[in-house]
């Protein structure tokens, strides 16, 4: 039996999310004898600032823009360019641009051999056809942890970051308070990484560029006792959202994940439930060993979501399926280059989209 498939135009989009109406004001300021608070007041964006702002930046990129750079589509649309007709030699070589763009064994073999069987049944009268029933396969496989971070349930909703070093947990933090106040709510960063005075400037010219006041203490404080204290002027303030920075470390540093328990165990003499939720930061560019680090932190502190950066260098792109596929977490962001704008809500198809050949021309 032949089967169409009409192949959906490409989704670059989902709009951001945009402004209810701010709230917070700054009330009383609590007892923090040591904590520095940057920035006066938690205060919403002035609508004029922020439109002159949108206007005078560049066009947001899209989706296929800043992923069509990746191995995964760059072999993809090499495969469909080079083989006209569907046969073995293109599902194999399907298959090795898979594993290579770090989808994993298991998701790649499964998904091949799905398409074996329906190539041998003639399912598909040409490769376009083909190509739709790809896209929904990886669609499918990627939706399950297509779930975005709702930070409305709790007030102040806390954030606690984690990852290994390097991987962009500071500059995401920069890139949601963006988000943040784009969508008017009131935001407070904790800088809890306390082992560089680097990390706490850092976010604070985050901060500053957002409006967004930091609380940090010196570098060498105790990085829960900072958080704690920040959790005590966010509710003093009635701030919306507390995002905690903290020091990358790695996953088989035993003593500095015990940190990150400390930390969960001072949020929760202040509320029970907090961190509401504790993003794991991964390089989009690590393949494998991204697993390894988040069942490590999974397992360790409870790693509640998570965010993929740097998916617009040298990353392959196939390291999304291979999470999905091991780990029920949702994946809440995906870093699609260093701007603020880049940090994009996860879109299974928007992202599956980027990585695919737009047309094939005339295959048959
Ligand atoms: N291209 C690209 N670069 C990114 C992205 N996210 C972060 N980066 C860059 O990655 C580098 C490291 O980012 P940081 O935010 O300092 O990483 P970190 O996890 O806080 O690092 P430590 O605090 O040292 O553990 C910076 O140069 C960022 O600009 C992204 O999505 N795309
Ligand atoms: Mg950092």
């Amino acid at each position: 039996m032949l089967k169409f498939w009409k192949k959906k135009p490409a989704a670059d989009v989902r709009p951001d999310a945009t402004s209810a109406d701010a709230a917070t004001q700054a009330s009383a300021h609590d007892a923090l004898a040591s904590a520095v608070v940057d920035g006066e007041a938690i205060s919403p964006p002035s609508p004029d600032t922020q439109a002159t702002s949108e206007a005078a930046r560049p066009a947001k990129r899209s989706w296929r823009e800043r992923l069509a750079g990746s191995a995964f589509a760059r072999g993809l649309s090499a495969l469909f360019t080079r083989h006209p007709v569907l046969d073995d030699a293109f599902l194999d070589e399907l298959e090795t641009c898979l594993i290579t763009a770090d989808v994993g064994i298991a998701t790649t073999t499964e998904l091949v051999e799905r398409l074996r069987e329906r190539v041998g049944k003639r399912e598909f009268p040409d490769a376009n056809a083909l190509l739709a029933t790809l896209r929904e396969e990886l669609v499918a496989r990627l939706k399950p942890v297509e779930k975005p971070l709702d930070v409305g349930g709790h007030k102040p909703f806390v954030l606690l970051m984690v990852g290994v070093n390097g991987v962009g947990k500071t500059t995401t933090i920069g890139k949601l308070a963006w988000r943040f106040r784009k969508e008017g709510r009131s935001v407070l960063l904790a800088a809890g990484d306390t082992f560089r005075a680097a990390a706490v400037e850092q976010l604070q010219t985050w901060g500053a560029r957002n409006d967004v006041p930091v609380v940090a203490q010196g570098s060498g404080a105790d990085s829960a006792s900072v958080i704690y204290d920040a959790l005590q002027t966010a509710r003093s303030r009635g701030a919306d959202v507390l995002i905690a920075d903290t020091a990358g470390r790695l996953h088989t540093q035993s003593g500095l994940m015990d940190e990150l328990a400390k930390i969960r165990r001072v949020l929760g003499k202040l509320d029970a439930q907090a961190p509401h939720e504790a993003l794991l930061v991964i390089d989009g560019t690590t393949g494998q060993n991204a697993i390894h680090q988040v069942r490590q932190f999974r397992d360790s502190i409870g790693a509640s979501g998570l965010v993929v950066t740097k998916l617009d260098g040298t990353a392959k792109g196939g390291v999304m399926f291979a999470l999905a596929h091991e780990f029920a977490l949702p994946i809440r962001y995906v870093g699609l280059g260093e701007r603020a704008e880049d940090l994009r809500e996860f879109d299974a198809a928007a992202f599956v989209d980027g990585l695919l050949p737009t047309t094939l021309g005339n295959h048959a």
